[in-house]
């Protein structure tokens, strides 16, 4: 034997033993997500890792990196597209500038509320906008949704109509297609990662942003100024899990079908948590003295025409099926 085949036989020993006396070697699938441990999020896609490697006898193993330690999603996504990372949660918000489809779901009230949106991804539109990414150039292929719910305003000076939005400048997610929804709403619209936010808040480089309750207390974000929650509800868009195409396309038929089937489980499991998620944060947040404030959405709504318009030109069709679906 060779040094390196020695060496590479004594890593297959370690693996087969990391993976509990198996015969192979672990492949380690490194999965990231901004968020914390047990968010939903994590929480789905660790029961995801188990089953795989379960299934596998152990060939695999998912080893969870969250509260963005692998980097920001937009990272994330270079890094997947690579094969650095395996697998990563994102929020279909940051793929919107790479496969320019997907910001049809990323429009400002482009779903009527939360029940529609979940019946489109779950139906043939979320299907084929999974496999638009998957066929698209890049190199991810969609496994499946997830919910974020939906996104409101959060701010230090309080927002009880649109008026009141003029000249605050609000942190948006990485996309053009988010900054042009907070300046069409008066607000002066600001992208950064999520994990800057907070110190964004505090040194008031930024004077609010707009999330759903889970990601507004499990972020901290609540405690760094923000004492008013608008429910403008301008944005419901669903997160998403992907895997690097170097990783899928080294995977037999038979293993991607199970990540297949566990992805849709994932999706589902999510789902329960999340609903339970969204409840209790909105209690914990409420607790902590933020102010939820009740508004009419219709001028955010109107406002936000000019932006449906333009990112929503090259789709009518697709726009008309989400509309027709009751
Ligand atoms: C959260 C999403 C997360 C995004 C974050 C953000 O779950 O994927 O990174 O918003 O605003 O709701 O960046």
């Amino acid at each position: 034997m060779t040094l390196r085949r020695t060496v590479i036989a004594a890593l297959a020993v370690l693996g087969a033993l990391a993976g509990g006396g198996s015969a192979f070697a672990q492949t380690v699938l490194k999965a990231a997500d901004v968020h914390p441990a047990g968010y939903p999020n994590v929480v789905a896609i660790e029961a995801l890792g188990k089953k795989l490697e379960a299934a596998t006898n152990g060939k695999f193993k998912l080893q969870m990196f969250p509260g963005g330690v692998l980097g920001a999603e937009k990272e994330v996504v270079e890094q997947t597209q690579v094969g650095a990372i395996q697998i990563a949660r994102i929020s279909l918000g940051v793929l919107g500038p790479v496969v320019p489809t997907v910001n049809v779901f990323n429009m400002p009230f482009v779903f009527r509320d939360e029940a529609h949106m979940r019946k489109i991804i779950d139906g043939p539109i979320g299907q084929e906008i999974l496999d638009a990414i998957t066929n698209s150039p890049a190199r991810l292929v969609a496994l499946g949704f997830m919910d974020s719910g939906s996104r409101s305003l959060y701010t230090k000076k309080p927002v009880r109509k649109i008026e009141d939005l003029k000249g605050q400048k609000i942190r948006m997610m990485g996309n053009p297609l988010f900054v042009d929804t907070m300046n069409a709403m008066g607000g002066n619209g600001i992208s950064m990662g999520h994990t800057e936010v907070f110190s964004a808040l505090q040194t008031g480089v930024i004077d609010g942003a707009e999330n759903n309750p889970p990601t507004l207390f499990t972020s901290n974000q609540y405690t760094a100024g923000i004492k008013y929650y608008t429910q403008t509800h301008h944005l419901i868009i669903p997160e998403i899990f992907v895997m690097s195409k170097v990783t899928w396309d080294k995977l037999s038929k038979d293993e991607q079908a199970l990540v297949r089937k566990f992805a849709r489980e994932a999706q589902l499991e999510q789902r329960a948590l999340w609903d339970k998620s969204v409840a209790e944060y909105t209690t914990k947040l409420k607790a902590a003295g933020i102010e939820y404030i009740q508004i009419d959405t219709k001028p955010f709504y109107d406002a936000t025409a000019p932006v449906r318009a333009k990112y929503g030109a090259a789709y009518t069709d697709l726009i008309k099926r989400i509309n027709d679906t009751k």
